[in-house]
């Protein structure tokens, strides 16, 4: 028997097939933000969205060494000690899974199964890796970066160190740190535990975690999680295009009570201050609407101060809760002209649906 037989190749849920047990295994290890938790600008560690491909590595902080080389002058080993000496910023960043609103799609990619709750946002600390390239020294045949992270598995038969590229233009432009601080505290050992790449801006597969070595390359990264794994594709036979940055996206705290089975709201009669956060990791966020007729008709929401560009923005507006069923609904407009869909289109990986949140909401 050999390994593929785990996995052979991804698969589509076959009409009204319900969540599987593979897929529940996924969700009970890798869990989303509680919408409630968007309350908070900065989420609270533990409530921040987890991913792990693999298992979480055993790592020790007071050993570990992230190893640049490749296309460099200067290949380079940093212990913990000597990365604090190369620069410390910290940036506020909204990370999202690519896989957020997979469970929503027809027919559902089996996978992670994400509902909308794939994302949160924290202040990382660390090094520019920009500084750590311009230290080594770029060659002129640099071509790719690719990130190693300690974690190691299998997918679809392929055995791997989880690994990302970025162009070495990607590398050096999209303010990526190499972090060992989220929210001021130690990384915690699900985040990276002691040393993570945070891309702001890209969806999260690009933030590597556990990140053991950056190695420049002088051609594309060919890479599963790259080549492979996260692409838009229709069929399972094409190159697809790869995913990248994050789309905008609009949330709101689900408000009043919940029905613990359903999820579904209750809401007492009068004034209610909806409120939400949006993001885009493609431009700032210009514009947030909503809608308490299920879409039909839209209305402004009031947008927060911006922290930065690539965190999340809040936003609120006052309905008036008239008592009946109601079907609230928010979308996201940013800077650079993309608006959220009310209907995101299919891809077979089931990569950034940001279709629009729908939320039941009974009014007495
Ligand atoms: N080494 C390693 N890095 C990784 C992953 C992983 O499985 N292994 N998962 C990626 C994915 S798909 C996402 S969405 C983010 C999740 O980051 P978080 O768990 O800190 O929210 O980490 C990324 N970095
Ligand atoms: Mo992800």
């Amino acid at each position: 028997m050999s390994i593929e037989h785990f996995s052979a190749k991804g698969r589509l849920a076959d009409t009204g097939e319900g969540i599987t047990g593979d897929e529940l295994q996924l969700a009970a290890r890798n869990h989303g933000i509680p919408l409630e938790a968007l309350r908070y600008e900065l989420t609270p560690p533990g409530l921040h969205y987890v991913l792990v491909h693999y298992d979480i590595p055993a790592t020790n902080a007071s050993t570990w060494q992230l190893t640049v080389d490749g296309c460099v002058e200067q290949p380079l080993s940093f212990g913990l000690t000597a990365l604090r000496a190369m620069g410390r910023e910290t940036v506020r960043v909204t990370l999202e899974c690519a896989g957020n609103g997979r469970a929503g799609l027809h027919p559902r990619p089996i996978s992670q199964p994400w509902l909308m709750e794939a994302v949160g946002t924290a202040e990382w600390t660390g090094t520019p890796l920009a500084n750590l390239l311009r230290a080594a020294g770029l060659r002129e045949d640099a071509v790719d970066v690719v990130f190693t992270g300690a974690d190691h598995g299998f997918e679809r038969g392929v055995e791997q160190d989880y690994q990302r590229g970025l162009t070495v233009a990607e590398a050096l432009d999209a303010g990526a740190l190499i972090a060992w601080e989220m929210n001021g505290m130690p990384l915690p050992p699900q985040h990276g535990y002691p040393l993570r790449l945070v891309v702001p801006g890209w969806y999260g597969m690009a933030s590597v975690k556990w990140l053991r070595s950056i190695e420049v390359i002088d051609h594309e990264f060919a890479g599963y999680q790259n080549a492979v794994a996260y692409r838009f594709r229709q069929e399972s036979n094409e190159d697809g295009v790869a995913v990248t940055r994050i789309e905008p996206r609009a949330l709101l705290i689900p408000p009043g009570h919940p029905d613990f089975m359903s999820r579904h709201r209750i809401v007492a009669a009068g004034t209610v201050t909806l409120q939400g956060r949006a993001w885009s990791g493609w431009a700032p966020i210009e514009r947030v609407e909503v809608s308490v007729d299920a879409g039909v008709s839209w209305q402004d929401a009031k947008l927060d101060a911006a922290s930065n560009d690539l965190a999340w923005r809040g936003f609120e507006y006052d309905w008036d809760a008239r008592p009946g069923e109601h079907v609230l609904t928010v979308r996201a407009y940013d800077e650079s002209g993309r608006v959220q869909p009310i209907e995101a289109p299919w891809n077979r990986g089931g990569f950034a649906n940001n279709s629009a949140q729908r939320i039941t909401v009974l009014v007495r």
